[in-house]
């Protein structure tokens, strides 16, 4: 888990003679005596640069002088999409630069006390962001769903006394070398198009959200401070040990002590010095829920950071010691076999789009409990931190997905797409390596991987991902036909999608079990790992119904979806592993033929309101839970 850029920094070195390696943590702001955050989310001023060649904004500077003052403005809420909140298909179905702009005091012992860091962080923001404070740049990010923040106390202090003017661009135009990729489309044939018209065009199946999904935080550190928090866990017999490795910026020498506490406040066990190993006797594993009484402990890790000048960092960090291993027929956690039963999720819903918001988050949470699911997937992007926190504290389990959903076109399987494919994993594990609930990566969707340029790709995506961090699997999940996969040998578990009896033989649910069989049997004896039926499902309206059982109704949804478990349950005594359904819940896409107003694969409704799988599920996962596991007290459905 301690990183190492090396073998990036070598592959970039041959591909283009530059190291770019990622500098420098991405700590979750939180409070502590000496950290302040203030959430700087809400009604933000926007405008959609409409000019034809959307360069507008960068031609006149917007950013130079309040936002209102180049142009109209609309209230645009933050965190949520832009796409859905006004009447406007033009703002719904728009492709190049919007800009926010908010103004926000800033507390004046923030700028008074020099000793302070002031640090803008946004949580994410889909796709490209520039971000000025008081019309001075600050930084650029690439990526969609991922953190980004700029140290602007020197902007602040030079402008002391006004408030303080935050303008961020963002683009969602999607290349051949962004991820996902998509490419833009000019339509040249005057008869059916007007001048100037184009297109974005995708290979994923899910709406390009746009804007800023995910809160937008001001918030203070030491000028010494805690850059990074860096913890793996292990366990012996009764003794937990958990490694760090802290690193502190901003001053030549640091005193760090690490104290660890248990969920009652006594202290376990401490150290100083920047890296360790701490020594936990009678250790309360982090367990997910369905396998113990006492499922998800996390512990809190305190570290302090003391600088020369007497000034002192405080950030804690909680922590679970769990461990996680894969055979050729297994997937342990703590030494014990687990059985995926989860969802595939999209972080989707109604008017906001993908931002971010908390009742939905808590109500997805209480329906995957509800259900009995033990595991979910961040198809096909990192989702939210706050929704791993949830994952941490409720013990389930997560498969860890970026955005390398929709690689289909061979150029974007070229050095650059790689080397910037390297750096969201860098962001990815930089972010994400100290959750418990993390266990696994998965580094793309459904690739074109029998192209003969995706062995190489995958080969450096994997062991990079690996020396990133060498305490969890990694895999990334295909569709492709598993003799002409050329990047499955390298993954440490086969994660494969099918939509048998729906793309193929469209009605025909009396095949999937021998062609599910098929596709197990094909995919072990080739690789001898073990598999994840990481997609399967059928598009349902909810309320359509038929019997015998007709494409589109809730009866075929629930009769492919037996159809699947017949052959799981065999086969989950052999090498099966897992089996995610798509998708948790309805979610909105592309306009095309295939799609009414979305994808209707969910066993909820976009709304959260059952179809007839999620009652089948239900009853499916808490019968397996009661098999495979011991069931956490309030656990009483269905058997107790
Ligand atoms: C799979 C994709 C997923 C789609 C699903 C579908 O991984 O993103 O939404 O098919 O077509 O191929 O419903």
């Amino acid at each position: 888990m301690m990183g190492s850029t090396g073998a990036k920094c070598a592959l970039l070195a041959a591909l283009c003679g530059v190291c770019q390696a990622l500098q420098g943590g991405m700590l979750f702001p939180t409070e502590s005596p000496s950290r302040e955050v203030k959430d700087v989310s809400g009604l933000w001023s926007f405008r959609a640069d409409l000019s034809p060649e959307r360069n507008r904004g960068f031609e006149q500077q917007w950013y130079r002088s309040p936002l209102a003052e180049t142009g109209p403005v609309i209230d645009m809420p933050v965190p949520s999409s832009y796409n859905d909140i006004t009447q406007d298909a033009k703002i719904r179905d728009f492709i190049g630069w919007v800009w926010y702009e908010k103004d926000v005091w800033v507390p004046a012992r923030w700028i008074q006390d020099r000793g302070a860091r002031i640090v803008l962080r946004v949580g994410s923001a889909h796709y490209y962001s520039v971000l000025w404070v008081n019309g001075v740049e600050m930084t650029e990010h690439e990526g969609g769903h991922l953190p980004f923040e700029a140290d602007i106390s020197g902007a602040l202090r030079q402008t002391s006394g006004n408030p303080c003017r935050i303008t961020i661009a963002v683009n969602n135009t999607l290349t051949l070398e962004t991820l996902p990729p998509g490419t833009i489309q000019y339509m040249n044939d005057r008869s059916r198009y007007p001048a100037g018209y184009f297109v974005q065009n995708t290979n994923f199946d899910f709406f390009n959200y746009a804007g800023i999904h995910r809160p937008v935080l001001l918030y203070t550190t030491p000028k010494a401070h805690i850059d990074d928090i860096s913890v793996e866990t292990a366990f012996s017999d009764n003794i937990g040990l958990v490694s760090f490795n802290v690193s502190v910026l901003g001053c030549s020498k640091a005193a760090v002590k690490v104290t660890l506490s248990a969920q009652d406040g006594r202290c376990v066990a401490s150290a100083d010095g920047s890296r360790g190993v701490l020594k936990v006797t009678d250790v309360s594993l982090w367990w997910p829920y369905l396998m113990h009484e006492n499922p998800a402990y996390l512990y809190s890790m305190e570290v302090q950071a003391t600088a020369e000048d007497g000034q002192t960092d405080v950030y804690t960090l909680p922590v679970g010691i769990r461990t996680v291993k894969v055979t050729s027929t297994q997937f342990l956690i703590n030494n014990k076999p687990f059985y995926f039963h989860g969802v595939n999720k999209h972080e989707d819903a109604d008017i906001r789009g993908k931002g971010f918001d908390w009742p939905l988050v808590v109500k997805d949470f209480n329906l995957m409990k509800w259900m009995g699911v033990n595991s979910f997937r961040t198809s096909h992007y990192p989702y939210a931190e706050e929704i791993l926190q949830m994952a941490d504290r409720h013990g389930i389990v997560i498969i860890d997905e970026c955005p390398g959903v929709g690689i289909k076109d061979i150029r974007s399987f070229g050095n650059v797409s790689l080397a910037h494919h390297l750096t969201v994993m860098e962001e990815l594990v930089r972010r994400d390596k100290n959750h418990p609930s993390v266990v696994m990566w998965s580094v793309a969707n459904e690739p074109a991987s029998e192209m003969p340029p995706a062995g190489f790709y995958f080969k450096e995506l994997v062991s990079h991902t690996k020396s990133l961090d060498s305490s969890r699997p990694v895999t990334y999940i295909t569709d492709s036909n598993y003799a002409r996969d050329q990047g499955a040998q390298y993954v440490d578990v086969i994660c494969v999608n099918s939509y048998l009896s729906w793309y193929h033989d469209p009605g025909h649910t009396e095949l999937i079990s021998l062609q599910l069989n098929t596709q197990f049997d094909d995919w072990y004896d080739k690789y001898q790992k073990p598999i994840i039926q990481s997609e399967y499902g059928a598009d349902a309206v909810p309320g359509l119904h038929s019997d015998p059982p007709m494409m589109f109704t809730e009866e075929y949804q629930t009769t492919v979806l037996q159809n699947y478990h017949n052959v799981f349950d065999q086969k989950r005594k052999e090498f099966v592993i897992g089996e995610l359904i798509w998708n948790f819940a309805d979610f909105m896409t592309a306009q095309t033929i295939t799609r009414v107003v979305g994808n209707k694969k969910g066993i909820f409704t976009r709304q959260r309101q059952p179809k007839a799988g999620a009652l089948l599920l239900r009853e499916r996962y808490w019968r397996i839970a009661n098999e495979t596991g011991v069931l956490p007290t309030w656990a009483r459905y269905p058997c107790q």
